[in-house]
């Protein structure tokens, strides 16, 4: 953000950072520099994903990730470049990424630090080849085990023992977006300095809601109760003004549009694939660190039952039903799935 009184006076991403580490005078200001690695990697990532084209990066490197997805050039030098920054540094004891099978452990020959990095490198791939808005997401935990190499049970935490979480959007302009549990603020990369900029401080989630936002292609395989609330979102059962649709199919792009502009963004469990009877999207690296953001900004995200920041991870790649946004409608979902899935009375619904 730019001050017109004097355009010296501007608020970098590190200035942001670093002021906020000194409302903490014991910070040792390794969580100030991972935040400010994951700024730069995203830059880097940026900048490649603008040369696609040209770089001839487009389209698959023909081989298959954790997920049993084919990857894409993009992905593994966005995944390479994060791990590269980081795993140097002094600042973690293990990372975890959606590329990688396992926990990713630092080198013998670098030290370990305190923290724990888990990320998407580039979420909602598939749009790749269409020049749609894809995204890294992140999360930061402290490590559990004292010291040594980190290990599983370092990984595997509740949202609600997270210290950071943000993304990074690609988009017609590259943004940052973070939260340390003090507000959640939005950066501005600007290309012709190479830096991101103060744009969006305190981004709090509107209160009128504008969209609702899920892949409507899916729903002849939803259960009976998000089909209700599909239409309770529509206004079609009268009792709730229409909201629009939109669907990306990019969950950075979904979430920061229902972030700023307020709704809900909704991928639930279908009955279409037996092998996958919990949604597609993954609890620790896209979920958990969206949810701590949306309660940051005074929403809410559930997995339809309970709080998605109230669930312990069992496995590093595991799927959760995921409904995020304006608190009111994340909770409206639980209702519906409640009475219509669930069979629970509606005296313990309370209003619907
Ligand atoms: P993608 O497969 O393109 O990587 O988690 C992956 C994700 O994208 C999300 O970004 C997105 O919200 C979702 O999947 C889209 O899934 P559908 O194509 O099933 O709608």
């Amino acid at each position: 953000m730019i001050n017109p009184a004097d355009p010296t006076r501007i608020t970098t991403i590190e200035r942001h950072i670093l002021e906020e580490q000194y409302l903490y005078p014991e910070a040792t200001g390794a969580l100030t520099n991972l935040l400010y690695d994951l700024a730069l990697a995203g830059k880097i990532i940026a900048s490649r994903i603008t040369r696609a084209g040209l770089l001839d990066v487009l389209g698959r490197a023909g081989m298959v990730n954790v997920q049993g997805e084919e990857v894409m050039k993009l992905d593994e030098f966005a995944d390479h470049t994060i791990i590269n920054l980081i795993d140097h540094t002094g600042r973690v004891a293990v990372m975890v990424s959606e590329e990688h099978i396992d926990p990713i452990s630092i080198p013998e020959r670098y030290p370990v630090g305190n923290y724990v990095l888990v990320f998407d490198p580039l979420d909602g791939s598939s749009n790749i080849d269409f020049n749609v808005s894809i995204g890294t997401i992140f999360a930061i935990y402290r490590r559990k085990t004292e010291d040594g190499p980190g290990t599983l049970a370092d990984c595997l935490r509740p949202g609600n023992e997270m210290v950071a979480a943000g993304y990074i959007i690609y988009g017609g302009s590259t943004m940052l977006v973070y939260t340390t549990g003090q507000g959640v603020h939005g950066f501005t990369l600007d290309p012709s300095v190479g830096e991101f900029l103060l744009s969006h401080p305190n981004i709090t989630i509107p209160q009128a809601p504008k969209y609702y936002s899920a892949n409507q292609g899916y729903e002849l395989y939803w259960s009976a109760g998000i089909r209700r609330y599909t239409h309770y979102l529509q206004g079609s059962d009268g009792q709730r003004k229409r909201l629009l649709l939109r669907y990306v199919g990019s969950l950075v792009g979904d979430f920061h549009r229902t972030l700023l502009s307020g709704g809900v963004f909704y991928y639930p469990s279908d009955s279409q694939d037996p092998h996958k009877p919990h949604g597609k999207l993954r609890l620790l690296y896209e979920a958990a660190p969206l949810a701590f953001i949306a309660q940051n900004a005074g929403g809410y995200a559930s997995d339809g039952t309970r709080g998605i920041l109230d669930v312990q991870p069992e496995s590093l790649h595991q799927r959760t039903p995921l409904f995020i946004g304006s608190r009111d409608l994340v909770e409206k979902a639980e209702q519906f799935i409640r009475e219509y899935d669930q069979g629970l009375p509606v005296t313990e619904m309370g209003e619907n």
